[in-house]
């Protein structure tokens, strides 16, 4: 195992003008230019300029025109079709695009490959899958026949139109395509706006789209600051639904826009996930879960747990195996094949992790391990793990996004399960113990999308995944999300 040399095609593209992808071609425009940072190093290895009205007027064109047009008459298995030959280009273009999504977002090489890319073609394959199947049902309706005259009814599931696609920078491809791919097998147009901190991904696999055959308008990608470009996306009288994930807090003044349009929203807004241990388990059994729970991609998962509920009497011993095993994430390069600990994804984000890392140590909660930044360039930041005060601690509630555990010891489960529920957010959490009795019963009392038993983080395409109460709303892939990306109509008619 070594490092990873970046290939020729990553740093010419790197070296590219960029800035967007609309009507099946690349423009820069005349945006403002933006700095691309590599996490790593904290140094600049590209620039994209900054979309504005005349970019998102002319993606917005470009999506209507395409939905009106071509789109709307393609057949869906020649829809589903393309789909595949994009999961093969991905494929093929494996490398490359892990090594843009590691310099780009400080995400580790492997990770990169085996989830960023590995999961994409598996989700894009997923959906290609629906092509034909995605159709409305044949009804019994009761209309009285006085003259011997018969009534049949039946649904249609339609597509809405352009779908606007607002994505966050933790997984830059994988996210937009399941937003993506959900539309388009739907028979949507997309607009897709990546994070300022992550442009240039997408950039590529739109390309890569446009090169299988994708036509023109259907996959539009425009750059920028959001507060700017959202507004404008999300207004656009073109726009018939948006798929935003992110923030809560700017995930609910989409939410609002997009309601006071009238038109659907879904909303992933993250979480502060809880993932509970028993007292059958081992210390050891409980450490593995809580590094597999909480410190994947240094917790920059918007599934990861984040407080963790442990029996009273192995909380000290548990802790103490996993501040030894946390001391053994040692930041490397992300490029290097055994990486054990990169960056975090940009300075703000860093900002934000060590600044509530701090407030939780001034408001009496004991920082265990970690939660500093080692020597060298970079965002890096060592794994925290925190003991906390009370359940009511901030460090309890509020989301860090981040390589921090926040711990607290149960004495009784059900004063647990109280704590687990006694949160904003219900986007995942976990059960775990050998007794899977036990298990079921409480996935069923605690209040989230998604409930993982002796297991957490894993999505599958199959298995629909979202947030409920301030977690957002609507769920993506699984057959769910054929609800979110049409609408249906209903036929009826007399003979
Ligand atoms: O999020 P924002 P940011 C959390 C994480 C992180 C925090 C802030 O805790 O520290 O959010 O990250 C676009 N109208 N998550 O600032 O602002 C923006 O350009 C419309 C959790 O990146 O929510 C980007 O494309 N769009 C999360 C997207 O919204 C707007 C993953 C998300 O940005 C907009 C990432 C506006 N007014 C961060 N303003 C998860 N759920 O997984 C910005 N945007």
């Amino acid at each position: 195992m070594g490092s990873t040399t970046l290939l020729t095609a990553v740093s010419d593209f790197l070296r590219r003008e960029h800035g967007h992808f609309i009507n099946g071609q690349c423009s820069s425009g005349s945006g403002t230019r933006r700095p691309v940072i590599d996490p790593a190093s904290a140094r600049r290895i590209a620039e994209v300029h900054d979309g504005g009205a005349a970019e998102v007027a002319a993606a917005m064109a470009a999506a209507q025109a395409a939905f009106n047009g071509e789109w709307a008459a393609t057949p869906t298995l020649v829809r589903g079709n393309l789909l595949l030959k994009l999961a093969a280009a991905l494929g093929a273009h494996r490398e490359e695009l892990a090594q843009l999504e590691t310099v780009c977002t400080g995400k580790t090489i492997a990770l990169s490959r085996g989830l960023e890319l590995d999961q994409s073609v598996a989700f894009l394959r997923y959906f290609a899958g629906w092509a034909g199947k995605i159709s409305g049902e044949t009804l019994d309706v009761s209309i009285p026949s006085f003259a011997g005259e018969k009534y049949r009814a039946f649904t249609v599931r339609e597509p809405l139109g352009v779908v606007v696609g607002i994505l966050p920078w933790n997984f830059s491809i994988m996210i937009a395509l399941w937003k993506c791919a959900a539309a388009l097998i739907c028979g949507n147009t997309v607009v897709l706006k990546p994070s300022e901190f992550t442009p240039l991904t997408l950039l590529r696999v739109a390309e890569l789209a446009q090169e299988v055959g994708f036509p023109p308008g259907i996959l539009n990608v425009i750059n920028g600051d959001g507060k700017t470009l959202g507004p404008l996306l999300v207004n656009h009288p073109a726009c018939a639904k948006v798929s935003f994930t992110g923030s809560m807090t700017t995930g609910r003044s989409v939410g609002n826009a997009c309601s006071a349009r009238g038109i659907p929203v879904t909303l992933e807004l993250g979480g502060k996930n809880a993932a509970l241990f028993l007292d059958d388990l081992s210390v050891e059994e409980m450490v593995a879960g809580i590094l597999e729970a909480g410190y994947v991609n240094q917790g920059q998962i918007c599934a990861s747990a984040e407080r963790f509920y442990l029996p009273a009497g192995k909380i000290d011993a548990v802790l103490q195996l996993l501040s030894q095993r946390l001391a053994t994430f040692t930041p490397a390069s992300p490029l290097d094949d055994d990486c054990p600990l990169g960056p975090l994804a940009n300075a703000p984000h860093l900002e934000k992790v060590q600044g509530l890392i701090a407030a939780a140590q001034r408001d009496g909660d004991r920082l265990i391990c970690g939660g500093t930044r080692p020597a060298g360039e970079g965002y890096y930041l060592l794994p925290a793990a925190i003991a906390a005060r009370s359940a009511d601690s901030a460090i309890m509630q509020q989301e860090t996004f981040g390589p921090v555990g926040a711990f607290l010891a149960w004495q009784q489960e059900e004063q647990a399960l109280q704590w687990i529920n006694d949160s904003p957010y219900g986007l995942s959490a976990s059960v775990w113990t050998h007794d899977l009795s036990k298990a079921l019963r409480y996935s069923e009392r605690i209040q989230a999308g998604t409930v993982w038993i002796n297991m957490h983080t894993f999505l599958d395409p199959a298995l629909p995944f979202g947030g409920i109460k301030g977690s957002g709303n609507g769920r993506e892939f699984g057959s769910a999300f054929i609800n979110d990306y049409t609408r249906l109509k209903s036929v009826m008619m007399r003979y």
